[in-house]
């Protein structure tokens, strides 16, 4: 396998490719944790345009969404697909999580209104279905690709839950006020501290794993993370 990047005395970042500042928020404390140095595409300066999410996997849409943003920026770029996955609604809304009220079509809408339609139409499907059947799952596809467009790592993580009646909690974002976290059920995700989900997220799962990769097949190539990050 050709070495990514090329040995250089500079190491690169990489580049978290993502429209979602929720997202973030979340991986960039989890790879400083890991000892990888990452920044967000507003942090530079190539403008981008967002990549149109046509799979219908999370794999495949995390691979168009990593290998986009690689080459538009130059710049070795990691992108998750992630969404609930709720076994009575036969998967739904998977892939179509972002726009689940829309039934996967464009929302023009800010984010925070779409989570809470997403929401609501999530309690309106399972509306009369008892605790016991409403078991699901966050799952998160995580890609890198470097600038030349090819996957150099990719990765699966889930976080089991149930979903409540209400929403309940004010921290993380879409349908972390609904997700009651496995084993116990007691608490949704959006009542857990930043810190708290990121030790068991699908996100953090995914994360863990390229990291393990990077460290493998690539050492040396990416930039480490100052001991100063957040
Ligand atoms: P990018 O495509 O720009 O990364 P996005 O929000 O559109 O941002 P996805 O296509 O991966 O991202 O859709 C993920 C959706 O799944 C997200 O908008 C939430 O509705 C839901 N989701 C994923 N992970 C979640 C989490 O940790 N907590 C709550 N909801 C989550």
């Amino acid at each position: 396998m050709q070495p990514f990047p090329p040995p250089s005395p500079t190491p690169t970042p990489i580049t978290i490719a993502t429209a979602n500042p929720g997202k973030v928020a979340e991986l960039r404390p989890i790879f400083a944790g890991l000892g990888i140095g990452v920044v967000g595409l507003c942090d530079l300066d190539t403008p981008t345009s967002e990549p149109k999410e046509t799979g219908d996997t999370f794999q495949a849409n995390a691979t168009i969404k990593a290998v986009a943003y690689a080459r538009q920026t130059g710049t070795p770029c990691l992108a998750d697909d992630s969404g609930l996955v709720v076994d009575a609604l036969d998967g739904a809304p998977g892939v179509i999580s972002s726009h689940y009220s829309t039934g996967g079509l464009e929302d023009p809408r800010p984010r925070a209104e779409r989570d809470a339609a997403n929401n609501a139409r999530l309690l309106a499907e399972l509306q009369g279905v008892p605790e016991d059947r409403r078991s699901a799952r966050f799952v998160c596809v995580m890609v890198l690709a470097d600038p030349a467009g090819c996957v150099l790592a990719t990765a699966r993580g889930e976080m089991e839950g149930r979903i409540a009646s209400t929403p309940r909690g004010e921290h993380g974002f879409g349908y972390d006020p609904l997700f009651l976290v496995a084993p116990d059920y007691e608490r949704t995700s959006a009542q857990m501290s930043p810190q708290e989900k990121n030790a068991i997220s699908h996100r953090a799962k995914a994360a863990n794993q390229i990291a393990s990769q990077i460290a493998d097949n690539f050492p040396g190539s990416f930039a480490r993370a100052s001991a100063d990050a957040p």
